[in-house]
């Protein structure tokens, strides 16, 4: 068919593709979740559905693509780490990009309702997550780029912790402001323990570490399949990189199974199981459906 001549626009297009052999990672984060959690109640500084909800939809992309080592979430953004030889979208940025922001998105609201009903929270507005792409050339700048991440939790939730109990104390927003202002870790962890009888350490061990998502081979109901696994872990040292060496180097261990244990009560697994519930109840009525036709057919001889 011959060209129309508006065709000639195409060539404005302009493609970016990103550079070979590094790794990418993807970060979305929450615009303006201050005030989305603000309006939709959320508890502060932490709280467990809306950090739930987060990893639910960080599930999802993980699904989407198996090109993704690992998934860090804290607070209102995730980051998602394709290997370095990822192909996906022949790695065009604005594809990659615009798509994962878009599933997360979309995502989010998928499963807004299986978390939030039980606390009858309807959405007033529609959330959105900007995204950006950047370029890891080592390991070592991708280990610290996670770390960099896990270190941020730690030190904005030290402090909204604090905080906040302050402010539950009695304290004015600007009062506790002021009462923190140019302490150290040590002190915000004695203000906590000496005022509010609080170990820092004892708290919920997702909101001192931000959650990891990672692919592994799992048993679930008899056989080997890959789950998408949340863990809560320090991944600054380097124990945590010598347990899942699958995370740097994707042959290692390819037939080691991940024996799920506290992660069981996990929105992100029991979703997983459901929906391989509904998967075998599916194929189960296909089977009977089919076997009725079958023998409904012979009846007919
Ligand atoms: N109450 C509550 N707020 C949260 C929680 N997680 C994240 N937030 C809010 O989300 C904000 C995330 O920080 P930012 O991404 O820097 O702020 P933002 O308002 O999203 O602004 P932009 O990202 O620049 O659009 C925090 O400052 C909190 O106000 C939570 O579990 N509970
Ligand atoms: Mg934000």
């Amino acid at each position: 068919m011959a060209l129309s001549r508006f065709e000639y626009v195409k060539q404005f297009e302009q493609e970016e593709k990103l550079l070979p052999n590094s790794w990418i990672v993807v970060r979305i984060d929450g615009k303006g979740f201050h005030r989305f959690c603000s309006v939709h109640s959320f508890s502060k500084p932490n709280d467990l559905d809306a950090l739930q909800l987060m990893n639910l939809a960080g599930m999802t992309v993980m699904q989407e693509f198996n090109e993704i080592a690992i998934a860090y979430g804290q607070s209102d953004e995730y980051s998602f780490v394709f290997r370095r030889e990822a192909s996906v979208y022949q790695r065009r940025r604005d594809k990659l990009v615009s798509y994962v922001a878009s599933l997360f998105t979309s995502a989010y609201m998928f499963h807004w309702k299986r978390i939030f009903d039980h606390r009858a929270v309807a959405m007033r507005y529609p959330p959105s997550f900007d995204a950006r792409a950047v370029l890891y050339p080592t390991d070592e700048n991708l280990r610290d780029y996670l770390s960099w991440r896990q270190a941020d939790v730690h030190v904005n939730n030290l402090y909204n912790t604090t905080f906040w109990n302050l402010v539950a104390s009695g304290l004015s927003n600007a009062e506790a402001e002021k009462r923190l202002q140019g302490t150290l870790a040590s002190d915000k962890n004695e203000i906590l323990f000496s005022q509010f009888g609080i170990n820092y350490n004892n708290e919920p061990v997702m909101y001192r570490k931000g959650t990891i998502l990672l692919p592994k081979s799992v048993n679930a109901d008899g056989k080997k399949q890959r789950f998408i696994v949340p863990l809560f872990e320090d991944l600054i040292g380097d124990a945590f990189w010598a347990k899942h060496p699958e995370i740097m180097d994707k042959k290692a261990k390819p037939d080691s199974v991940y024996e799920l244990d506290e992660q069981k009560t996990q929105p992100v697994i029991l979703y997983q199981l459901e929906v391989q519930d509904r998967r075998k109840a599916g194929m189960s009525k296909a089977e009977s459906n089919a076997k009725v036709t079958l023998e409904s057919d012979g009846s007919l001889n």
